[in-house]
């Protein structure tokens, strides 16, 4: 007992004596980089209690809130959709009970908003970098080589870029900051879904989005938290309410970095899955798809039987660390209703 509490009050006093032991904030790490190149970076610790904010966030506003822009018609008749995006990179936010996290945001928020456009429209991004390190927004799809966010950096303290560009092709696909030590940038959540509806539109569905991440809160280039919009176990505690006999369509996006592969397993059902979206004929019937970085698709089904089921990832390790939801399915009264309307 008593060498027990020697050995202590030694460590105590070593603590006290020389805090920079313990003092995680100076740790340098260093990342690999795909190409074996080592970058170092601080993986900084912020304090919540010194820190200016912390970011609120809301998975089942985030699930079916699209962001259309502001909308105006350009003389020859093109749909023109503003943005303004701004990038920060000094907020926390709690995203497990007692574990705050540095999250690095678009408007705000990991993912950053839905932006949705329509195949052929004109899309205007005011990007504004109100961070503390140079960031840029790279969307995937087709643009011109200076739209695409990677050799000009934007730098911080309230560095402007308008990205412009034709909406298309048609499908899902993943904006994200471009700046190197890139996993760094994407791993703190610099990320979000831009959707391209093609002119015809889509049949009337129940629509929402679900991006897969992982949180990385040790810096040790292994996740620590994995979900679907950000938030582990959110949709299993708050299970997604949706309707029997209507058509549901998940956008689904992957950004795990660190582990090579996600998938996605739903219970009770199978789903119609289109491949980043880009086809209107879907490429498979299944309950069950695998995603590599930033691979993505939307899924489409129905539920003919009410009650309560599991959607998860099949990587066990990944579900057992957040990521799993349920869907709460209701006995639709109205057989007729068949959705939400589309594109508004
Ligand atoms: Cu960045």
């Amino acid at each position: 007992m008593l060498s027990i509490l020697v050995v202590t009050s030694i460590i105590a006093a070593l603590y006290f004596a020389y805090p920079s032991i313990t003092d995680a904030k100076n740790e340098e790490k260093k990342f690999v980089t795909h190409t074996g190149a080592v970058i170092s970076t601080t993986g900084e610790i912020l304090d919540p209690v010194y820190t200016a904010s912390t970011v609120e966030f809301d998975p089942m506003q985030y699930l079916r809130e699209f962001n259309y822009g502001r909308v105006s018609q350009l003389p020859d008749g093109t749909t023109l959709r503003e943005f303004t995006i701004i990038a920060e990179d000094d907020n926390v936010m709690e995203v497990s009970p007692g574990v705050f996290y540095n999250v690095w945001t678009f408007n705000g928020t990991v993912p950053g908003p839905t932006i949705r456009a329509t195949e052929g429209d004109l899309v205007r991004v005011l990007f504004i970098n109100n961070g503390l390190k140079s960031h840029t927004m790279h969307f995937h799809g087709i643009h011109p080589a200076e739209m695409d966010g990677v050799f000009e950096p934007v730098g911080p303290g309230g560095g402007r870029f308008t990205y412009e560009f034709e909406a298309g092709p048609v499908g899902v696909h993943p904006y994200h900051c471009h700046v190197m030590p890139l996993e760094e940038h994407i791993v703190h959540g610099l990320y979000g879904v831009y959707i391209v509806d093609p002119k015809e539109g889509r049949p009337a569905a129940d629509e929402m989005v679900m991006v897969l991440n992982g949180l990385d809160t040790d810096f040790d280039t292994e996740n620590n938290f994995y979900a679907a919009n950000t938030i582990p176990f959110y949709y299993q505690h708050h299970p997604i309410q949706i309707s029997t006999n209507q058509l549901i369509r998940v956008y689904v996006l992957n950004m795990v970095e660190f582990d090579p592969i996600n998938n996605l397993h739903l219970h009770g059902n199978l789903y119609h899955y289109y491949p980043t979206g880009t086809d209107t004929v879907p490429s498979a019937y299944t309950d069950m798809i695998t995603l590599s970085q930033t691979e993505r698709g939307i899924m489409e089904f129905e539920y003919e039987y009410p009650g309560k089921y599991l959607f998860h990832a099949h990587k066990v390790e990944f579900s057992e660390k957040g990521w799993v939801g349920i869907f709460l399915v209701n006995d639709n009264p109205d057989q007729s209703q068949t959705g939400i309307e589309y594109g508004n």
